[in-house]
């Protein structure tokens, strides 16, 4: 099903002429009424109507995290205040939050957005939705909850955490769909599992996820553990929050509202532009904010774009699942590394579970050292040291296949790792301090 069939499957080149249309108003605003903007694009000799085509497009300066930072609360607003309806917020990188606004027009956008990708996961107005992600000021449970309301779907609005709780709901209310971060999803299956609760017999059939990087091992265990087919969906506060893009039911890629968000791939080094299908930094510029027209933002997320037509009739755009954050590379003896690929060598091995930590630490005068803590799934939990040590060796192999240098291996007991009920932390790099 389609939620906006005149959107969604838009003629590419009608949708290029929309998207410049609305980005030369959404620039002239932008210029009007933010300072910053004025002079961030002054400082390059341009005015909004040099703007000529989405070519043009490189031109403008880039917007990043730390803007917000510098722009703190109200600063990149382009609207009074009391226009604002709702306020959310995200941690920055040092101290003061990401503080990002919306008029009632945003919020009707934001939740047109969002319910598309809904619909495109197959959830109707017979479904009950269970958003398992935490409400206030993280976008992640009321940007879903507007469009499940919108939609007709029951909304269970829960919350993250209080596990036992969360199962407990999902039998009596028959939840249909599970709306939950990869890592507090898989935390909701292994709680199941101790509480000898199967949820595969359960109503559960959709899970909605995102908000963190997960890799596709991630997604067959969440599967195979909730009884439930797992989507992807992308997005970012300072851009709105969930829907900026989302996987239809092929999972080929995540179809970015691109009649709301313009998106460009760059290179995180150069800022250069960087062709259709490579691999770099994803740039969003929004075409329909009004209370927070953003330029050309530097997500600091790595993907890839195609516009390749998709079987599922949609013409709008597909990125990659996102491998991770520029800021969340590790360099480890010169080698990047992305958590992301840790999480998707280790799924390959029989006999450990999805709860891992990365911990990355250097000795004076010698080499980086990575070390990988996993957990042994309860089944293989045992006193026997040579099956131990065939599934650490099967680790370790797989690992240096998978990031090309070599990482040692700790088995730790099932339970040992923290559970996360909202994104999980999986480094901890202990070279800095
Ligand atoms: O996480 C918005 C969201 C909520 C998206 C619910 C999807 C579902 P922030 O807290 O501002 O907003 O975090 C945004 O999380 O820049 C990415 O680095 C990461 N991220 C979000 N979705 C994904 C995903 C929400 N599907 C930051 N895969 C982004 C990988 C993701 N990383």
């Amino acid at each position: 099903m389609i939620w906006n069939e005149e959107r969604e499957k838009m003629d590419r080149h009608k949708l290029r002429e929309l998207q410049f249309e609305l980005l030369r108003a959404q620039l002239e605003r932008a210029y009007e009424l933010v300072p910053f903007y004025r002079q961030a694009m002054r400082q390059r000799g341009l005015r909004p109507a040099d703007i000529r085509s989405l070519e043009d497009l490189p031109l403008l300066p880039f917007t990043r995290k730390a803007d917000f930072a510098d722009n703190y609360p109200f600063g990149l607003l382009a609207v009074p205040k009391r226009e604002l309806v709702r306020i959310h917020a995200s941690s920055g990188t040092t101290g003061k939050p990401i503080v990002v606004a919306y008029t009632r027009r945003d919020l009707d956008s934001w939740r047109e957005v969002c319910v598309r990708q809904l619909v495109a996961a197959g959830v109707t107005a017979d479904d009950t939705m269970q958003i398992a992600m935490g409400y206030g000021l993280f976008t992640g449970a009321l940007g879903w909850h507007g469009a499940a309301e919108l939609l007709g779907a029951t909304v269970v609005p829960i919350s993250a955490g209080n596990t036992r709780r969360q199962i407990m709901l999902i039998q009596d209310l028959e939840t249909t769909v599970l709306c939950a971060t990869p890592s507090y999803a898989i935390h909701i299956a292994e709680e199941a599992e101790r509480m000898g609760v199967d949820l595969r017999e359960s109503s559960l059939r959709i899970g909605i996820h995102g908000a963190e990087p997960w890799s596709e091992g991630m997604r067959r265990e969440i599967e195979e553990r909730c009884g439930l087919k797992a989507y992807d969906t992308y997005g970012l506060s300072e851009i709105v929050g969930p829907g900026v893009s989302a996987e239809c039911e092929l999972q080929n890629g995540l179809h970015v509202n691109e009649d709301h968000f313009l998106v460009e791939i760059v290179d995180p080094n150069t800022g250069e532009p960087l062709p259709p299908g490579a691999q770099g930094e994803l740039v969003i510029t929004t075409l329909t904010k009004e209370a927070l027209p953003v330029i050309r933002y530097r997500t600091g997320d790595i993907s890839s774009l195609s516009d390749a037509p998709c079987p599922c009739g949609r013409t709008l755009a597909r990125m990659a699942r996102v491998r991770g954050r520029t800021d969340d590379m590790l360099i480890i003896r010169g080698v990047n590394v992305f958590p992301s690929q840790v999480e998707a060598a280790l799924l390959q091995v029989q006999g450990i579970w999805p709860q891992y930590q990365i911990i990355v630490d250097r000795q004076p005068g010698s080499m980086d050292e990575l070390e990988v803590q996993v957990e042994l799934s309860p089944a293989a939990f045992t006193d026997e040291i040579a099956s131990l040590r065939r599934i650490q060796e099967e680790a370790e192999q797989a690992l240096q296949e998978a990031l090309g240098i070599s990482a040692r291996v700790r088995l730790v007991e099932p339970g040992t790792i923290e559970r996360s009920t909202g994104k999980a932390k999986r480094v901890i790099d202990r070279r800095a301090t």
